[in-house]
């Protein structure tokens, strides 16, 4: 019989290789494997005490407590690695994970966005006429060639429905052909075949015309207005308009100038232009000599009444219509019509508004 009992000599090498290893294994992964390797089933420290069995019981006492011995020390060993590696991996994480809550908060979405100039001019005009008491309405942007111009007494033929350099659809079969609006206009036709009077209406919204150059863009935005009852006259109109000029240019007071005008939708027809000074490189209003074109005005035309099914000999008003565009640059001394239309977020930040400050008259339109 072959003497198969392991001497000290041999466990000291042993139980040395397997320190080693525990100390060597950089994660616990590696440290999983080297017990495997010692006290796993098959392991060599396993394979030892195994051996026991086969020995004479002396020798299994003396053996028997140095293997134990190995296999005590191996444990502790691997323990107290296993520690160390969970203590590192954690202060790795940690140190991965640091967040200094000191830095200053990033600003939510909401502070981030701008609303477009255009969108604030809107909302300012909109805001004056609803505290006015009235209505905001809109209407479709393709219209019919009968809401754009017939009803609105632009005669088929007329010259005056080539002044607005249409957008035309195609012809339909029946030769009838949509457009795109050349006014907001259409709007107001359609809430007087929808709504008896008194009607107290605006409509602001894009509009669209043939035509691109330094002052005119293919598309670009107004407002109307529109007042129909059975004694609106010229004085309404001219207080209305004057409240409003005070209000949304930010001014005490204001000269306004009427100059009359044509408009096929409106007799007699009226151009507005308000008091202003011209800097160097800025505009103010509600002081100075000089005059700016800001509307044009008039009261409804009689054709236009009838078209809608009111009776002329029992109600009349008047209505209004203002390009924003032009009245927005104005107001902000923004200096390039073409940037409001080029989407440069940089653009924005710098000249846009902050969403949650809304214009109100009590709160400041502009503020
Ligand atoms: C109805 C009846 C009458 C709206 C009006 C104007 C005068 C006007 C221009 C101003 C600058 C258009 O953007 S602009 O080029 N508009 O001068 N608009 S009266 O009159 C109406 C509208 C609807 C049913």
């Amino acid at each position: 019989m072959t003497d198969t009992t392991p001497s000290s000599d041999a466990l000291g090498p042993l139980e040395r290789t397997i320190l080693d290893a525990v100390a060597a294994a950089g994660d616990e992964a590696a440290l999983e494997a080297v017990r495997v390797a010692a006290l796993g089933k098959k392991g060599s420290v396993s394979a030892l005490l195994a051996q026991l069995g086969k020995m004479s019981p002396e020798e299994r006492k003396t053996q028997g407590a140095l293997i134990n011995g190995v296999k005590e020390r191996v444990t502790a060993a691997l323990a107290e690695r296993k520690s160390a590696l969970k203590d590192a991996a954690l202060s790795q994480r940690l140190a991965a994970e640091r967040v200094d809550v000191t830095l200053p908060l990033r600003d939510p979405p909401a502070e981030q966005g701008r609303i477009h100039p255009i969108s604030q001019v809107m909302d300012e005009i909109t805001a004056i006429f609803a505290d006015m008491g009235f209505s905001i309405a809109e209407g479709p942007d393709i219209e019919t060639d009968y809401h754009n111009f017939t009803a609105l007494n632009f005669p088929v033929g007329h010259p005056a429905r080539e002044m607005h350099d249409t957008f035309f659809f195609n012809p339909k079969e029946d030769g009838s052909r949509l457009l795109l609006r050349t006014h907001t206009s259409p709007v107001q036709i359609r809430t007087m075949l929808s709504q008896k009077p008194p009607i107290r209406v605006v409509c602001p919204g894009r509009t669209y015309r043939c035509d691109s150059d330094q002052t005119h863009t293919p598309m670009f935005h107004q407002v109307e207005g529109l007042v129909i009852d059975t004694e609106s006259h010229l004085g309404h109109l001219k207080w209305i308009l004057e409240e409003f000029c005070k209000a949304f240019f930010e001014v005490k007071d204001v000269k306004m100038r009427f100059r009359p005008s044509f408009f096929p939708f409106t007799e007699p027809s009226m151009e507005v232009d308000i008091q202003c000074r011209r800097g160097k490189d800025e505009i103010r209003f509600g002081e100075g000599e000089d005059w700016l074109e800001i509307l044009g005005c008039g009261m409804v035309h009689p054709n236009v009444l009838r078209n809608c099914g009111i009776d002329p000999d029992v109600y009349q008003g008047f209505a209004w219509g203002m390009g924003i565009d032009r009245i927005a640059m104005l107001k902000y001394g923004l200096p390039d019509l073409r940037a409001f239309f080029e989407a440069d977020v940089r653009w924005l930040k710098h000249y846009g508004f902050r969403p949650l400050d809304f214009p109100t008259l009590a709160g400041g339109l502009s503020a």
